[in-house]
């Protein structure tokens, strides 16, 4: 595969003004005619008076039937099939082309393009799937209005694409056909289409101008009662973004289609947004909790793309972060003021310090904003979607809120139907508000994460504190020198009676510090008492900060900081000093202590029922394998589970009366309602189950028990089975597991519940046991949802099976990554990801899992997607 680069990039040759589509579908044949109304581009390069350049079209997998220029076919010698499009010769500079080609959406299982899921055609066109579809310039800068017709035999009756239906009938041999009309230009890659057999829920919503607009959610029937959710969602969604961003819907429709095959979320086609059923479909007795806060953001996230990447779009993939770092920080802020705003920031921290920190220190470091790829999909990544997104809070927080809003107004409507880059962004962020973001910029091209030491004095003649941060960031692939960059660091001080102490003539409590140089000083007056820094507050950037913290000191911030996060980081900074001792302890072959500070922190926390019991969820639960394995220079699996382990297991066993009192005052059987208040109840509470479980003991296991009977909800329902099959007795676990699919086999998300809860169990889900599962006549190699629920579940959330000391989990890996890049590259390349951080492993597991990589490099062709991750983390 060629790599292509940033700096090469040149404005599109060609244009297309109009873009008219007839799909005429069937399985095996589809034929779709295009009829492209081109013209040469203005601002392209001179071709110096001399003939005009050829026109590429992008094509892939497709085979061409025909293809007219103003209604004339085109001799041979005019057009060139080559690989991956077509080159043809241009005589005027604006002309019609009308091509005809055949696809095979049944025979398509990398679900790009055009393809079927359960007998439903769909598509997916971000970032390259269009050219599956027919030949065409597909790249974000050529934005064209399109208008679609969908013929289909009549078992098809909801025939969907973007935009308003303006036409339908019936052709003379029985078939539907339906036209729809897209009024706003758009790239190709926002392109869609559906054809089914589907049922669909409908709703309104009045715009600020009092427009209505109407809602469609589409689905199978069998699945008809599980949208209520995701429209309510989707409601607040479109409010939130008219008063928070000014932003209103366009369209006269809104529609939202479920389909089970999909290799990411969703996608925000324009007016016609897919999504994976997983993140949609919901009802109380199928989904958690957590699916359905994740359908709230993500059917927010992707109806906010309307405007931060629809109207306004990237000129080409490099800048792929402008439309989805922004729109994660928007998602983000939107699910804050929904729910809870620090277990929020909670959760997308966690996210960012177990897996973006890990990604941004290995062999696929790359910038925000990247300067080279091989193949676009591999760049979906937590690097361009969370640490994108904490560039935009870092704007946020530098400008504060009102200045934000100006940046973006202006933003949106300088480039509204615009293909821009991340720097049209700072710039309009700038021009708005006369800022100054120069140094700012670094953030985008400039990988790794930066590291920040604190050291603080205190001189109490002269009631003087300062605190000194020096910032570095550590080389990366192809970046050994790093400048500083602007980092907002905001922070608190805590007086000896956890009271906040004033920092400034005016009052202030808290303070943002801009930390520009490699070290600065910062000097507060007036400190009447050696204070305790509360630092980087909110998490105001992506850094990793160090300050020499006590125990006694990490235990006051846990009580005491007026920053809930901080207090929640006070509690994970604890339990990771302790983890990280006692890892050293099981390595050195001591006996273990015992965490009392752990313990007693956790004792306080469990017995202050003022807080918000989400927040106490968070900080009882003890960071995952995953992040403690990012902590260390060098990874030894089997420390780290002892470590863990062996803290949980102490907790358990000495605060068994407190969890146990905890869990019986939250245990009220109410009538299920996702609100923040009963969700954060009930993550209490099955946080309190599980470390009962942990014991072991008779009565805590048959609490789990009567939890799962009762069966009133599917977040205690899979709680208490993940719980039972933990920490209980192997028979029990099994029968429990099959009368749980017995109930629950009609329902694909709930297998899919059903699976990840095996495939992830630090106990249960053995090797032998994932193998049986993907045996099950219910798993699917070519469904993604149930390949991530049980490769991925064993290999991304099972430390301890994964890494079993044989190496056995590797190889296995392996296998399925070699067989599923001939399915389905995108995921293929997604699952190899485990194994690409080998050289982070202690030496004996590093030899295993680089000979595993090895084994995939060497299998035959690879695709680009896997030949990228592989050959990167091999070099
Ligand atoms: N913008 C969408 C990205 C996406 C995607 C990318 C590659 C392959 C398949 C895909 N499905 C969706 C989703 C989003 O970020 O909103
Ligand atoms: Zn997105």
């Amino acid at each position: 595969p060629q790599t292509v680069y940033l700096n090469d990039y040149q404005a599109p040759e060609y244009l297309v003004d109009r873009t008219e589509l007839t799909f005429d579908l069937d399985p095996q044949s589809t034929l779709v005619k295009s009829h492209l109304k081109i013209r040469r581009n203005p601002v392209a390069a001179d071709s110096g008076g001399r003939s005009l350049p050829p026109l590429w079209l992008d094509g892939v997998d497709l085979e061409l039937l025909s293809i007219a220029e103003d209604g004339e076919l085109l001799p041979a010698q005019r057009y060139q099939e080559e690989p991956g499009g077509l080159s043809l010769t241009v005589t005027k500079p604006e002309f019609e082309l009308e091509i005809q080609t055949r696809i095979a959406p049944e025979s398509n299982t990398s679900l790009e393009g055009l393809y079927l899921s359960n007998g439903m055609y769909c598509t997916q066109c971000e970032a390259e799937g269009f050219r599956k579809i027919t030949f065409y310039p597909d790249r974000p800068d050529v934005m064209s209005v399109f208008t679609t017709t969908i013929v289909a035999p009549a078992k098809y009756p909801v025939l969907l694409s973007n935009g308003n239906k303006v036409d339908s009938g019936t052709t003379d041999d029985g078939r539907l056909r339906v036209t729809w009309e897209d009024p706003f230009a758009k790239p190709s890659y926002l392109f869609a289409l559906v054809a089914g057999d589907l049922q669909y829920v409908e709703d309104s919503f009045t715009t600020s101008t009092g427009r209505a607009v109407t809602l469609q959610l589409f689905t199978e029937a069998r699945n008809i009662g599980k949208c209520e959710h995701a429209m309510v969602s989707l409601k607040h969604a479109m409010r939130w973004d008219e008063v928070v961003y000014g932003r209103e819907y366009d369209l006269d429709i809104f529609m939202i289609v479920a389909v089970d095959h999909f290799n990411m979320g969703a996608m925000e086609n324009k007016g016609l947004n897919i999504f994976n059923s997983a993140c949609v479909l919901a009802s109380p007795e199928t989904a958690t909790d957590a699916a359905f806060q994740r359908i709230e953001s993500i059917v927010a996230h992707e109806y906010f793309h309307n405007w931060s990447g629809n109207r306004v779009t990237c000129r080409d993939w490099f800048q792929l972060s402008l439309k989805e770092g922004f729109t994660v920080f928007r998602d983000a802020e939107f699910s804050a003021d929904m729910n809870s705003r620090a277990v929020k920031r909670i959760e997308d921290v966690t996210l960012l310090r177990t897996a973006q920190f890990a990604e941004d220190a290995g062999p696929m470091s790359h910038p925000v904003r990247p300067d080279s790829y091989m193949e676009i999909s591999n760049f979906y990544t937590l690097t361009i979607y969370e640490k994108g997104a904490e560039i935009v809070r870092m704007i946020h927080t530098i400008l504060g809120a009102d200045a934000f809003r100006r940046g973006s107004d202006l933003y949106f409507q300088r480039h509204d139907g615009c293909a821009v880059t991340c720097e049209d962004f700072v710039v309009a962020m700038e021009d708005a508000n006369g800022a100054d973001l120069k140094q700012f910029r670094r953030w985008y091209s400039q990988a790794g994460t930066p590291i920040i030491e604190v050291e603080d004095e205190y001189d109490a003649e002269r009631a003087q504190y300062s605190l000194t941060l020096r910032q570095r960031t550590p080389a990366t692939p192809g970046q050994e020198e790093k400048l500083p960059l602007h980092i907002p660091v905001a922070i608190g001080l805590l007086g000896a009676d956890g009271k906040a102490l004033v920092l400034d003539k005016f009052g202030s409590t808290d303070t943002v510090l801009h930390l520009t140089e490699e070290s600065q000083t910062f000097t507060f007056q007036d400190i009447d008492e050696r204070p305790l820094p509360s630092l980087l507050r909110g998490f105001s950037a992506p850094v990793k900060l160090r300050y020499g913290y006590t125990g006694e000191q990490l235990q006051f911030l846990m009580q005491h900081d007026a920053d809930a996060f901080n207090r929640w980081d006070a509690c994970q900074r604890l339990a990771l000093n302790t983890l990280s001792s006692l890892q050293g302890q099981y390595r050195a072959g001591e006996t273990l202590d015992t965490p009392s500070a752990l313990i007693d922190g956790f004792s306080v926390l469990l017995q202050n029922s003022e807080l918000d019991p989400a927040l106490v969820a968070k900080m009882l639960a003890l960071p995952s394998a995953q992040e403690l394995a990012e902590q260390g220079d060098e990874i030894d699996a089997a420390a780290i589970v002892a470590a863990r382990d062996f803290a949980r297991q102490s907790i358990a066993v000495a605060l068994k009366p407190l969890f146990l009192a905890r869990y019986q005052a939250l245990d009220q059987r109410k009538p299920y309602r996702p609100t923040a208040d009963d969700i954060a109840r009930r993550g209490l509470k099955n946080t309190c189950l599980a470390y009962l479980c942990m014991t072991q003991d008779q009565d805590a296991l048959a609490l789990a028990r009567t939890q799962f009977e009762r069966d009133e909800n599917m977040t205690d329902v899979s709680a208490a089975l993940a719980a039972m099959v933990e920490y209980g007795p192997k028979d029990a676990a099994e029968q429990t597991l099959e009368s749980f699919y017995r109930q629950w086999q009609q329902d694909t998300q709930v297998v899919e519940t059903w699976f990840g809860l095996q495939s992830s169990s630090a106990g249960f889900g053995t090797l032998d046991r994932v193998r049986e599962l993907m045996a099950h006549p219910a798993f699917e190699m070519k469904n993604p949802n149930k390949v991530r629920a049980v490769v991925g579940g064993f290999a991304m959330r099972n430390f301890n099976q994964f890494h079993h000391e044989d190496g056995s989990g590797y190889e296995f890996l392996a296998d399925q990554v070699i067989a599923l890049d001939k399915l389905n590259p995108q995921i293929a390349s997604r699952l190899v990801t485990p194994l690409t951080r080998w050289k982070k492993y202690r030496k004996h597991e590093a030899g295993q899992i680089h000979s595993a990589l090895k084994r995939i490099s060497d299998s035959g062709e690879l695709s680009a997607d896997l030949y990228e991750m592989v050959s990167k983390s091999l070099a």
